[in-house]
């Protein structure tokens, strides 16, 4: 069955400018935003612009470009926020939900990257 995009999903409207977003970085396909909810001192979502629901529909249909730019920026959320370990950083996590065994709430893919505090063993 074919991965549904529900365009009025909210990080949808926040790609059209229809509500604000706390912009980390943005590149040509992929947007990295503070989460509203933070559960760390760093908690970022990081998302990219087309319209892809969760991993694997990304993972299987984004083109080279998108998935190299969202590993990409991905990386440089990490080193900016100084919790890379290349950079001498504690480390993080990241994760990312899909569907109702993975608790997805925005059917949008996201990776979440949570880090500045240890996290224990799961993300709550
Ligand atoms: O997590 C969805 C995440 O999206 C959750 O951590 C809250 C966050 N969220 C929801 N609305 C907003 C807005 N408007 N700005 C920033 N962050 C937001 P999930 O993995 O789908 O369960």
């Amino acid at each position: 069955m074919p991965h549904a995009y529900d365009d009025q999903n909210i990080f949808a409207k926040i790609l059209r400018g229809e509500i604000p977003n706390d912009t980390v970085i943005e590149t040509e396909h992929t947007l990295a935003f503070r989460d509203i909810g933070p559960q760390a001192p760093v908690h970022v979502l990081v998302i990219p612009k087309g319209p892809y629901v969760s991993y694997d529909h990304f993972a299987a249909e984004a083109s080279e470009a998108e998935i190299v730019d969202f590993a990409r920026v991905s990386a440089r959320v990490i080193a900016e926020a100084g919790i890379g370990l290349g950079e001498g950083g504690q480390g993080y996590r990241v994760i990312s939900n899909a569907g109702s065994h993975g608790t997805q709430e925005v059917p949008h893919y996201h990776l979440h990257v949570v880090g500045g505090r240890a996290l224990g063993r799961m993300l709550a």
